[in-house]
């Protein structure tokens, strides 16, 4: 990505609008401007009062040990217990009464749960855990849909100082092996079958599978605690002295658990992710770094006020959005939150609003493909139901195309919501660069500036800053107290895949491409290997998408660099229409290119528009662009496993070739 080549291309962004804070919501914001200021001053010094709004046993020496970077040790000589932090802190402080979490089952069916009850149940689990043996550092895997037991055994090995997988439920049997395996865990909490869309499905047959028997038994695990959830698996198995019912152990525990303090730095948890290549990293998290910057972020870019917010999260505990938004971040701050089960649209496409509406949800964050989704089901929808609790919008996961920006604040948001567009990683384990709500002026499609206490720049190859409109390498040139502290089991890979690119440094690589404005804010452009190169321009796919998405017809975009003899790589854009909307073939194939030659100019124009009823997402919403490269290239597709739907190719082939 050298900035050699000369011009970067012109985009439709830089005129888009800004949005500043409104003056009542400055007013009443968590965050002033003074935040920057004072972690500018001194950073490490900043970390450590934010530090001290979590409840330590020990306090500690050193705010950071970076003398064997990358491995970093924060809160140095400092003991405290997660789970005590997220739960006991505030049912001492007499909010055992509070909600802290308004389950929402897939069927329909619901349950609150109050921070006493809350703290019973993650003490019983505790209790069992440690009756069966579980001593500290000892690895948990948990696969289990979105269900109330699923947060109690996180919280629980927490409490335990036991590091959970969190290994997602929609992931294959494979999958769950690999991951059972690398981590060698020792118990592994499912449940007997999930909801999904609205008819129930065996998961624990999926362990089964997975665990093997006999040579070929996954021989780390000793227990296999099951949830029943559904009641429908009628061929249920069941290996004798290794399942265990929850009904039958952790709800017959002793409610009253007595925790420990643990070092700052013991391991938290694992959470795998999938690179381009090579098998899933298991990326690893600690504890008091951890929890202070979820706290922190949490308090601040959400602006959350206890005892009075409803804070939604739409992401699985199999991401880390749902580590670090679901669990952690919301609990630590003593927070009520809704936890819903299933798919936004069963049984309807009214199921998000209705939530909304049911328990006065103030602050949403979601994903931008979901944010596509409602607009492609129409404004109808959410206009049928009264969303004025909402009072800020958050989204996480990709780059947010300025049209769905608009969208969301227009329609969900009552126009007047401000909107926290949140970048961050599995790795980084917390918000690294979003508006301050109440602070820092928002334009659509930019995450703005990176937070107070958080270094964060953009290179070229020579890591020099780029100048203004030109792209480089995203890179965090200053430890942060949620960094990984590791890939599990493998330094050396934890070294070369983020800290050797820029090595001279000692700089954090992202494998973003980035770009600021003339004001300097800052615009994420996506994965590095989304940039297209074509004839020497460099084009980044969300620019294109975003473009596409500008044209009333479009609902949702997704665009590939395709090998092409004379150009280096041609864009083929997949296009799925806006409901109602009619395919006039190459009439509108030519109005959608001639858009893109109108918003960032002739030469990002598509070689092939596409138009297609599904796009392949992953688990987590993003879209493989991958699987379509393979399809625009004429290949045979490469792995599907960890796509939501693999059928939805059938449908593009048919339409491709
Ligand atoms: C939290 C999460 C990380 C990658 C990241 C980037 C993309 C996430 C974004 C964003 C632009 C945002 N990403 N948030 N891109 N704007 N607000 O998603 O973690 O699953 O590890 O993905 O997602 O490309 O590098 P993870």
């Amino acid at each position: 990505m050298s900035s050699s080549t000369g011009q970067s291309v012109p985009t439709s962004h830089e005129a888009g609008q800004s949005f500043p804070p409104s003056r009542d919501f400055a007013d009443q914001a968590n965050a002033g401007a003074e935040l920057y200021t004072r972690a500018d001053a001194d950073r490490l010094e900043f970390w450590a009062e934010q530090a001290r709004a979590l409840d330590w046993d020990t306090d500690f020496t050193d705010v950071l040990d970076w003398s064997n970077a990358p491995f970093a040790k924060w809160f140095v000589g400092g003991k405290l217990n997660v789970a005590v932090n997220c739960v006991d802190r505030h049912v001492a402080a007499g909010n055992g009464d509070r909600v802290a979490i308004h389950w929402v089952g897939e069927p329909g069916d619901h349950r609150d749960i109050t921070y006493s009850q809350l703290l019973g149940d993650v003490s019983r689990a505790a209790n069992y855990f440690d009756s069966i043996g579980l001593r500290p550092g000892d690895r948990v895997a948990i696969y289990m849909p979105m269900v109330p037991e699923a947060i109690v055994t996180m919280l629980a090995c927490a409490r335990l100082g036991l590091t959970h997988s969190v290994v997602f439920a929609g992931f294959s049997s494979t999958a769950l092996r690999s991951r059972v395996d690398d981590a060698e865990a020792k118990l592994v909490v499912t449940t007997d079958g999930q909801y999904r869309r609205g008819k129930p499905a065996p998961l624990k047959a999926n362990v089964d599978e997975a665990l093997g028997t006999g040579d070929d038994a996954a021989v780390s695990v000793q227990t296999v605690l099951v949830v029943r959830r559904t009641n429908h698996d009628p061929e249920l198995n069941w290996v004798s002295g290794r399942d265990v019912w929850w009904d039958d152990t952790v709800a017959e525990a002793s409610d009253h658990h007595e925790p420990d303090a643990f070092d700052s730095e013991q391991p938290l948890f694992l959470l795998y992710t999938s690179g381009t290549t090579g098998k899933p990293k298991g990326i690893l998290h600690t504890s008091g770094g951890y929890l202070t910057q979820v706290r922190y972020t949490f308090h601040n870019v959400f602006d959350h006020k206890e005892g009075r917010d409803v804070f939604w999260c739409g992401a699985d505990i199999g991401w880390v959005t749902g580590h670090s938004y679901l669990v952690y971040g919301p609990l630590s701050n003593g927070a009520t939150e809704v936890v819903y089960e299933g798919t936004p649209n069963s049984p309807n496409e009214h199921r998000h609003f209705e939530i909304i509406e049911r328990y006065g949800v103030s602050i949403y964050y979601i994903a931008p493909t979901l944010i596509r989704t409602f607009m492609k089901w129409g404004r109808e929808i959410p206009d049928a139901h009264d969303l004025s609790s909402l009072r800020l919008l958050g989204s996480v996961g990709e780059p947010i195309n300025p049209e769905a920006w608009r969208w969301y604040r227009e329609v969900i948001g009552h126009d007047s919501c401000p909107i926290v567009d949140t970048w961050w990683q599995t790795e980084t384990g917390a918000i690294m660069i979003s508006p301050l709500p109440g602070v820092t002026d928002a334009k659509p499609g930019s995450a703005m500036r990176p937070l107070p206490g958080i270094s964060a720049t953009i290179v070229d190859d020579d890591a020099a800053p780029v100048a203004a409109g030109e792209q480089g390498y995203l890179v965090l040139d200053k430890p942060w107290p949620s960094m990984l502290r590791g890939i599990w089991g493998d330094d050396q890979r934890f070294i070369d895949t983020y800290w050797s690119r820029f090595a001279d440094q000692g700089w954090y690589f992202a494998g973003d491409g980035a770009r600021y404005d003339d004001d300097h804010a800052l615009w994420v452009l996506g994965r590095i290997d989304d940039v297209m190169n074509v004839s020497g321009h460099r084009i980044s796919t969300s620019e294109v998408e975003s473009a596409l998405v500008n044209h009333h017809s479009v609902a949702e975009a997704a665009v590939i660099g395709a090998a092409d003899a004379t150009t280096g790589q041609g864009i083929v854009a997949f296009v799925i229409l806006r409901g109602g909307v009619e395919d006039t073939g190459d009439t509108l194939i030519a109005e959608l290119r001639d858009q893109v030659a109108k918003d960032i100019s002739p030469i990002a124009k598509p070689r092939e528009v596409l138009v297609v009823p599904e796009l392949p997402k992953t688990r987590s919403g993003k879209i493989m662009r991958r699987l379509l490269k393979d399809v625009a290239e004429g290949r045979e597709l490469g792995d599907t496993s960890t796509l939501v739907d693999p059928t939805v190719f059938e449908e593009i082939r048919l339409r491709g070739n």
